[in-house]
């Protein structure tokens, strides 16, 4: 049946007015990505509840008490990330079949986290606390829709050290399509989680340059970092990212300070964050398997360096050196 490509106005909370893809009289059904649908629990916790839809193609008013207001959030971050898998990977969907997944926004009450889940091939938000800040950023919607693309590729375990894999890999491209999203409202950073304001403090949940600087990430890899908890644990990795990307030191970028060490003092210089994402998604998808560890995700990534650039080349130097940076390899 031949549907004509629709778009809506979402007044988002954290992204400003923006454009939907959304389906006639009227759906939040995204017919040009794979149908991704986003529908509203309206504080339950099970079931899909309802697909948002309405007499009009105008979503949410930009506050959190109007329910559709996260529901274009949740919406926008779903098809930036498609966005972003689709034209700088080639990838179209979470598993690369067009498929699109759905989302879930509204789920219980003051609850205060976003989850992907493999068994619905779905991902679900919380309205934060006091229901005022919802979890739906773009950095968030894109971490967890990247679960989805990492269970359906090389699968690491979410355990040990490729559990910090995993929750780095969903950072990394949280990171990756924050910045291609290019929205003036939400710019691109190094940080995690900076509008959901989750510690109420106005600091964001995780920082790329220097992982430690969230009180419980680790900056570098150690014998033994598979025990901690897998969102601190993914710290190295962060921070190798962040190495490669923009080098050791102190830059700003997008008006934001960073300032980032090395384990072994020495300077690393960045390739910029489009390389280093290319760098990782091939890995993830090509040379990594679900008991990656540090140690073969340094393998996996220089073997893709060297194919992509060449053993002498300034990215296979910087993918050494961001790895020796945090305490892998030599
Ligand atoms: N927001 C968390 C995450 O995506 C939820 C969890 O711990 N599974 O990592
Ligand atoms: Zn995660």
């Amino acid at each position: 049946e031949w549907q004509a490509v629709h778009n809506g106005t979402g007044n988002t909370q954290y992204s400003g007015q923006v454009t939907l893809g959304t389906a006639p009289s009227y759906t939040l059904t995204d017919t040009t990505r794979g149908n991704h649908k986003t529908y509203n629990l309206n504080r339950g916790t099970s079931g899909t509840g309802t697909l948002f839809s309405g007499p009009d193609d105008i979503w949410g008013n930009g506050s959190p008490s109007n329910l559709e207001t996260a529901g274009a959030d949740a919406h926008f971050g779903a098809a930036l990330t498609w966005d972003y898998f689709k034209n700088v990977h080639g990838r179209s969907g979470i598993r690369g079949d067009g498929v699109g997944a759905y989302s879930r926004v509204h789920y219980g009450n003051n609850y205060v986290n976003a989850f992907w889940q493999d068994s619905c091939f779905c991902m679900t938000y919380g309205d934060g606390s006091g229901n005022a800040k919802p979890l739906t950023s773009i950095d968030v919607a894109a971490h967890e829709m990247t679960h989805g693309v990492t269970s359906n590729t090389a699968g690491l375990v979410y355990s040990g050290e490729s559990g910090g894999l995993n929750e780095a890999t969903s950072d990394i491209f949280a990171a990756a399509v924050e910045f291609s999203a290019n929205n003036s409202q939400d710019v691109g950073d190094y940080l995690v989680g900076e509008k959901i304001d989750i510690r109420s403090d106005g600091t964001p949940l995780r920082y790329m340059d220097k992982p430690s600087r969230d009180g419980s990430s680790k900056d570098y890899w150690y014998s033994g970092i598979g025990n901690v908890d897998v969102h601190y644990s993914s710290g190295p990795a962060n921070h190798w990212f962040y190495l490669l990307s923009e080098g050791s030191g102190a830059k700003t970028v997008n008006g934001v300070n960073y300032d980032s060490p090395t384990s072994d003092g020495l300077p690393v210089t960045g390739i910029g964050r489009e390389k280093a994402a290319l760098i990782w998604y091939k890995a993830l998808t090509t040379k990594f398997s679900s008991r990656t560890d540090y140690a073969g995700a340094r393998t996996g990534t220089l073997a893709v360096a060297t194919e992509l650039y060449g053993a002498a080349s300034a990215e296979v130097k910087a993918v050494t050196d961001a790895w020796a940076g945090i305490n892998v390899g030599s």
